[in-house]
């Protein structure tokens, strides 16, 4: 399929290229690691293409740190002393604007490494915690006490955390504290807040080579110098979700030749690290996005003919929403006198950079070309769009999501391109001129009987009234137009929606 975006004067997208910027790049990475892999850490930076140093007290950090382009704090193996060394360390690096990566080594083992890594992390400078998925579930249930995801059911302790569950946590503890969050396992997570991502790549080898996990924040945190030319194709959050895919890939192309023997395993994995190639990294890829029910808590739509043509008000409205804790928007430029080509575009912008602000994803409604564009979270579909296959094969990883009216249309909709699900109308409404026959909240339960496992909204003559109805049909949330556009205080009414629905799941 040739694709020719309007937006763009038909050109065709740029190829990725990370791993070529990041050699090109040869950034320097200052490793602040435990006794164990400090070799094995220095050697792998330099595979792929990084510079490491090592640095042990505060008088020689700061005379290396002004050359940095991240810093490393591993905490394996931990001393009194060395703490004192972290926080001397993040207060330089912040104070340089180097990114930081943190690697939680074991805290979910010992009180004394949890209250470290909590400590570290309040100091608000962290760029990326990467963990397992056992040392993530640590600091989240420390951090969040009321809110414990509960692994009694899966019956195999910390390490068998549910897979869905560790999407979730990963992505409630980025927005927890504010920054990217990685927890490893048999599939990787990923998640900037706004984004999550599963990275299933690997092999289960690694994990018999002591090093490797570490090695990982090392890469991350090298990976980071490449992100600033990605940044208006990537989001940070899929941007990691390639570096972890690299590393993984690494580990498959390296058992191919090693065989599943930890020692040559070792050697085989440095070689990979050394020449996995971008073309490789983006032929072999398997990430797959991933929406979490809590991102579709409160969605709100809108665009400027539910503002009475009115620009500067939708914006006003849209801020509102995003402060009053809508989860997603999704811009919908619909009608007669709404806007085209490139006033639709620096509008979209002006939106996306409004959701930024407040880490809600941004949607773009049935223009692909637009969201790609923009590079926006995601795009929604209806029936009589582009087909399904077209739209995932256009947008790659972002979010897709489509109009599910009945059981019918769930039966002719490939929803293996998809990542969520919009059925209506709930209930009678006045903001789609061509909306069909109401079909109430029963046709969510109805269309998840059929198989339908997407997370799903209800949309559609929505309000305060009705929405505990529509969530306990199945819905993950509501999509309302105007019960937030046309209230009289969309910020107070967005806040009411955001605590119903809450407070029901
Ligand atoms: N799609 P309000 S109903 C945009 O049934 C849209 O697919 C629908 O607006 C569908 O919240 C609808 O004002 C309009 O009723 C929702």
């Amino acid at each position: 399929m040739t694709y020719e975006n309007p937006y763009m004067n038909g050109q065709i997208l740029p190829e990725l290229n990370i791993l070529e910027i990041l050699r090109q790049r040869n950034p320097l990475v200052i490793c602040i690691t435990n006794d164990v892999v400090r070799t094995f850490t220095a050697n792998g930076l330099l595979a792929i293409g990084a510079s490491p140093v090592m640095s042990e007290c505060s008088e020689d950090l700061e005379n290396l740190i002004v050359h940095a382009s991240a810093l490393l704090i591993n905490i394996g193996t931990l001393t009194r002393d060395k703490v004192r060394y972290y926080k001397d360390a993040i207060a330089l690096a912040k104070k340089h604007e180097v990114p930081i990566v943190l690697d939680p080594v074991g805290c979910h083992a010992g009180a004394y490494r949890l209250s470290v890594v909590l400590d570290l992390i309040k100091t608000g400078a962290i760029s990326l915690l990467r963990g397992n998925q056992s040392e993530i579930k640590a600091i989240y249930d420390a951090l969040s006490p009321n809110n414990q995801i509960d692994t009694s059911t899966t019956g195999k302790g910390v390490d068998g955390v549910q897979v869905e569950d560790s999407a979730v946590m990963t992505y409630r503890l980025a927005r927890l504290i504010n920054c990217s969050v990685v927890a490893t396992g048999e599939e990787d997570y990923v998640s900037d807040g706004t984004r999550i991502f599963a990275v299933p790549h690997g092999h289960p080898i690694m994990t018999a080579v002591t090093g490797t996990g570490c090695l990982l924040g090392a890469v991350l945190a090298a990976f980071f110098s490449a992100y600033q030319p990605c940044k208006n194709t990537l989001s940070i959050g899929e941007f990691l979700a390639y570096a972890l895919a690299y590393y993984g890939l690494a580990g498959e192309s390296a058992v191919q030749v090693s065989g599943v023997k930890p020692g040559s395993f070792g050697v085989a994995f440095m070689d990979s690290l050394y020449t996995l190639d971008d073309t490789m990294l983006v032929s072999e890829n398997r990430i797959r996005p991933i929406v979490v029910p809590d991102q579709l808590q409160v969605y709100f739509v809108c665009g400027t003919q539910d503002t009475g043509l009115n620009k500067k008000r939708l914006l006003e409205i849209v801020e509102e929403a995003c402060r009053g804790g809508v989860t997603c928007f999704q811009f919908r430029e619909k009608g007669d006198g709404t806007l085209e080509g490139q006033q639709k575009l620096e509008l979209a912008q002006q939106l996306q950079h409004i959701c930024a602000k407040y880490d809600v994803l941004f949607i773009v409604n049935d223009d692909v070309e637009l969201a790609v564009t923009v590079n926006a979270d995601g795009v929604h579909v209806g029936q009589d769009d582009m087909c399904l296959e077209d739209v995932r094969h256009l947008v790659g990883h972002k979010v897709v999501g489509i109009s599910i009216h009945s059981v019918e249309e769930l039966r002719n909709t490939d929803v293996v391109y998809a990542d969520c699900v919009g059925v209506g109308p709930m209930y009678a409404t006045s903001s789609k001129p061509d909306a069909q026959e109401p079909c109430g909240p029963e046709r969510i339960s109805e269309l998840q009987a059929k198989g339908l496992t997407l997370p799903c909204v209800g949309i559609g003559g929505i309000t305060l009234d009705n929405t505990r109805v529509v969530l306990l049909a199945g819905a993950c949330g509501v999509a309302v137009i105007s019960a937030i556009a046309h209230a009289e205080k969309p910020y107070e009414a967005t806040r009411q929606f955001k605590q119903l629905v809450s407070n029901s799941q």
